[in-house]
Formats: structure tokens, C-alpha cells, sequence
């Protein structure tokens, strides 16, 4: 066994306005305060905490068509980036925590800027792929993915606060686990780009075991890249996690999404975690809101080295009688 040598460095991003749901902005401190730095130091990681970003206000900031509060969305993702950018060239694997969704457009390009190689795993019951044009409910966390891919570049109007934005992953370097809740436009999507996606029917049809397989096979197709996994923790079952802003049922099991986060452990590739849309106010129980909080953790930590099996310092020694 050779001592856990992870240099992890965490940022927060306590950022709502990519949704609706108020609480959202919690997430941050209620994951460090389950003691996440800690549990990480104590399992042998280095870690630096970068603390929480803080968004100043936007007045002004009108809806675009449907798309609700860009400029917010826009400038917190820049100082993200930024952010993201620094901590990969201080050397660390960055974990970003939400604050809802529409960070991962921060949290990747500013991943990207170091790294322009990586690859997308993303875990949700979504696939945050609507574009400006097709969304919904005009909720940027909803979008994030539609701004990130080039080949979706032509179909992007030009949105106020996003000039900074430009698409820096390929469809083929994406791959989706654990959706179950698809709009039609993004289902078009999905298949028009021949994105490789998992969702519920696959992990059941193939168990999860298969799906981290291909999931490898998939995005090590050519040569061994860097990962970016962006979970949501809505891609767990909401018996597990239910608080955040869209419990969807029929998710993940806890040990489904721990399996993830071990396999991606076990590459040595994994460059950057977003762990996001972990939202207290919408746990009915203090005991909704512990559950979803401590899985969270316990991913975060899987990510890391984490085993299950249980595992020991190399210098261990035992008790002589
Ligand atoms: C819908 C939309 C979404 C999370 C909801 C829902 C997207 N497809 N993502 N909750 N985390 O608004 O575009
Ligand atoms: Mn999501
Ligand atoms: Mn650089
Ligand atoms: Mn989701």
C-alpha cells in the first residue's frame, strides 16, 4: 500500500441564481462543516482550503428570452474560472462545492484553461443540456453543458455576461450516469451528438460495475486523459439525498454512487469533483438534511481514497504486549 498522496484543494461556491430554490447557497459551509477537511487530512490527503468566492450584486440584471439572471450567473462563473484556473496551477485536484449546477460552467472551463485535454463524467438525474433556446424553465443549472460543447456552439445565442464563455469540450468526451429526468429537446440533443450517457434503465440493465467499465473504455477510448466529475447529488435516490432543489425518484443507491466515485478514484486521473445542489432548506427533517450532507461527504472522500475495505497507514505498526 502506498500512503494516500492526494493534494486536494477546495473552493466554495455558494451560488443560487442558477435556479429557483432558496438554500442552495448553504451547501458550502454545511459540507465543511461535517468535516470534510478533516476526514480528508485524516485518510492522508493534503489540503488546502481556498475558502468561499463571494458574489457582489448585479443590479439590473433582466431576464434574457427565458433565461433567468445571466449576468449573475455569468460573472460568478468568471470569478469560478478564475479560481479553478489558480488551484490547478497551484497543483492540487480542485473540488468545487455549490451552490447549484450552472457553477460547473466555471468550475470546467477554468479546469480546462490548465488542462486542455480532460473529459466530462457527469453524475445527475438531469442532463443540464438544454440550450438557451430550448430550456424550459429558463433555469441556468438546467444549461450549463450547452455553453461547454463546441459542436452546440452555433446554436448559442449571445447572452449578456457570458461574452467570456467559449466551449472547450468535445460530445465524445462526455459521458452521463444516473439520468432518469430528460426533456425532449435534450433527449434530441443527447442522441443528435451521440453523447454516451447511463441512464437508470442502463444501470439496472448492466449493473453499476459495467457501466464504470464502459465508462472507462469510453473516455480512455485513445489515450488516458484528465477527469472532470461533476455530480450532482440529485443523481442519488432521494431516499438517500433528499434535500436538494429536484428530488427525482428511482436514483442511485448510496452504494451505487460510492461505487462511481471509487472507480474514478482508482483511475489516478480524477483532476477536478464539482459536488453540487446540496440544498438544506428543502430537507423536511433535521435527519433529510444530515443524510444528504454526510453522503456527500462520504463521496467527496470516495473520490479520495476512501475504501470501503478499510485501509492503513504504510508505517503502521502494531502493539507489542
Ligand atoms: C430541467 C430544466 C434541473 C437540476 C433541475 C431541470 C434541470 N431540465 N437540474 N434540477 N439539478 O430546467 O432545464
Ligand atoms: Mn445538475
Ligand atoms: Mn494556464
Ligand atoms: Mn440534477
Amino acid at each position: 500500500h502506498k500512503r494516500n498522496h492526494h493534494s486536494v484543494g477546495i473552493i466554495g461556491a455558494p451560488f443560487w441564481k442558477g435556479q429557483r430554490r432558496d438554500g442552495v447557497e448553504k451547501g458550502p459551509d454545511l459540507i465543511r462543516d461535517a468535516g470534510l477537511v478533516d476526514k480528508l487530512k485524516g485518510q492522508g490527503c493534503l489540503v488546502r482550503d481556498y475558502g468561499n468566492l463571494k458574489f457582489g450584486d448585479v443590479p439590473d440584471d433582466e431576464s434574457f428570452g427565458k433565461v433567468q439572471r445571466p449576468r449573475a450567473v455569468g460573472r460568478a462563473n468568471k470569478q469560478l474560472a478564475d479560481t479553478v484556473h489558480t488551484i490547478k496551477n497551484d497543483g492540487h485536484t480542485c473540488v468545487m462545492l455549490g451552490g447549484d449546477h450552472s457553477m460547473a460552467i466555471g468550475s470546467i472551463l477554468g479546469h480546462a484553461a490548465s488542462k486542455k485535454d480532460l473529459c466530462v463524467v457527469w453524475v445527475d438525474a438531469h442532463a443540464d443540456i438544454n440550450t438557451p433556446l430550448t430550456t424550459p424553465t429558463g433555469n441556468i443549472h438546467g444549461q450549463p453543458m450547452s455553453y461547454l460543447i463546441k459542436e452546440l456552439h452555433s446554436k448559442i445565442p449571445a447572452i449578456p455576461g457570458f461574452s467570456w464563455i467559449k466551449p472547450c469540450i468535445s460530445a465524445q468526451d462526455i459521458v452521463y450516469i444516473g439520468l432518469r429526468d430528460v426533456d425532449p429537446e435534450e433527449h434530441y440533443i443527447l442522441k443528435y451528438l451521440g453523447i454516451k450517457s447511463f441512464s437508470m434503465t442502463e444501470v439496472d440493465h448492466l449493473g453499476i460495475t459495467r457501466v464504470m467499465e464502459e465508462t472507462c473504455d469510453h473516455i480512455f477510448s485513445k489515450v488516458k486523459r484528465p477527469i472532470h466529475l461533476s455530480y450532482d447529488i440529485d443523481a442519488l435516490d432521494p431516499s438517500v439525498s433528499p434535500a436538494t432543489g429536484t428530488p427525482v425518484v428511482g436514483g442511485l443507491t448510496y452504494r451505487e454512487g460510492i461505487y462511481i466515485t471509487e472507480q474514478i478514484c482508482q483511475t489516478g486521473l480524477l483532476s477536478a469533483l464539482d459536488m453540487v445542489e446540496v440544498n438544506p432548506k428543502l430537507g423536511r427533517t433535521e435527519a433529510e438534511v444530515s443524510s444528504t450532507v454526510n453522503t456527500a461527504v462520504d463521496l467527496v472522500l470516495s473520490c479520495f481514497g476512501r475504501v470501503r475495505g478499510g485501509s492503513h497507514a504504510p508505517d503502521y505498526c502494531m502493539p507489542q504486549p
